[in-house]
């Protein structure tokens, strides 16, 4: 995917990447990252800003020997010029996502992976920490709509508690799986070719425009009868009926018959809601501090 603007930029004597030579003399031309030449300050190829002034901090990763590359999504719409979109407001031109975002879309591409058809990890830093029911939300290009990241044996999600702005290595021990609320470093694992790998082609790169977002409404399903409300409706006529028949037969009976009907629906409420976002299946704290941060 490639990012074309209808003009390039006008650059003059200022020194956005602060090496001492104009952004004129630096030019726009791709630094190799995805960069133009006259934003760019790092040169490690594994390694990406979010913000492009920032590089001591935030810093989008991958496992080592890959390249990274800030997405065409990000080229084109960033306004930090690097590989975050600051929030749902400035991934509007692609279209709103149902669901809200928190903390950012990241814009990436991880390429020359060592094995064609293998799969690449990277850290994703996040600007706020996971909030409750998350889901990592994906925008697929080429049909045009958001959908979410799908788990299975090759594609994954883990997270680890880290500090704003520092993550454990791509490779760490430190992450522990799913989306843990509080957390602020997320490692994304997807598959060449697979069902989250946005370029949609077994080509020894991964692409990846997409970002956390928390579902705002929890959804309560499913009784013992039916679908939909039916089901539902006559199972508090049931209970309005036992608690009108506590009142002649004793409110002892009828309390524990509540109680037995209540049961199945509460545990089809957890049931629900464990399939409404990711949820770890264990805590790892353990912490390995990523090789250009001073703490953990
Ligand atoms: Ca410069
Ligand atoms: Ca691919």
């Amino acid at each position: 995917m490639l990012a074309l603007r209808a003009a390039s930029a006008t650059l003059g004597n200022a020194d956005a990447n602060d090496n001492g030579i104009p952004d004129a003399v630096d030019g726009a031309d791709d630094a190799g990252n995805g960069m133009p030449n006259y934003l760019n300050r790092i040169s490690t190829r594994n390694v990406l800003p979010e913000d492009a002034a920032v590089i001591t901090r935030y810093l989008i990763e991958s496992e080592p020997g890959v390249r990274m590359r800030v997405g065409a999504v990000a080229q084109l719409l960033s306004t930090t010029g690097g590989a975050r979109l600051a929030g749902q407001a400035a991934a509007a031109p692609i279209a709103v996502d149902e669901v809200d975002n928190v903390g950012g879309y990241f814009s990436y591409e991880a390429r020359e992976l060592p094995v064609v058809g293998g799969t690449n990890r990277s850290v994703v830093p996040q600007r706020a920490p996971i909030p409750n029911q998350p889901l990592y939300r994906l925008w697929d290009q080429d049909t045009a709509t958001w959908k979410t990241f799908v788990q299975n044996a090759t594609n994954k999600l883990e997270s680890a508690p880290g500090e704003p702005g520092f993550c454990p290595a791509a490779d760490s021990s430190a992450y522990s799986a799913g989306l843990t609320p509080g957390y602020l470093c997320v490692r994304l694992t997807i598959e060449d070719g697979g069902v989250n790998d946005l370029d949609h082609q077994l080509d020894g790169a991964i692409m990846t425009t997409g970002g956390i977002g928390a579902r705002s409404v929890v959804v309560v399903t499913g009784t013992s009868k039916g679908a939909g409300g039916a089901g539902a409706a006559d199972y508090w006529s049931i209970l309005v009926m036992l608690l009108l028949a506590g009142l002649r037969f004793g409110r002892r009976s009828a309390r524990l018959a509540a109680v037995v009907l209540l049961l199945p629906v509460s545990v089809n409420a957890l049931a629900a809601d464990a399939t409404q976002w990711d949820r770890p299946a264990r805590l790892d704290r353990r912490c390995q501090c990523h090789e250009r941060s001073r703490q953990c």
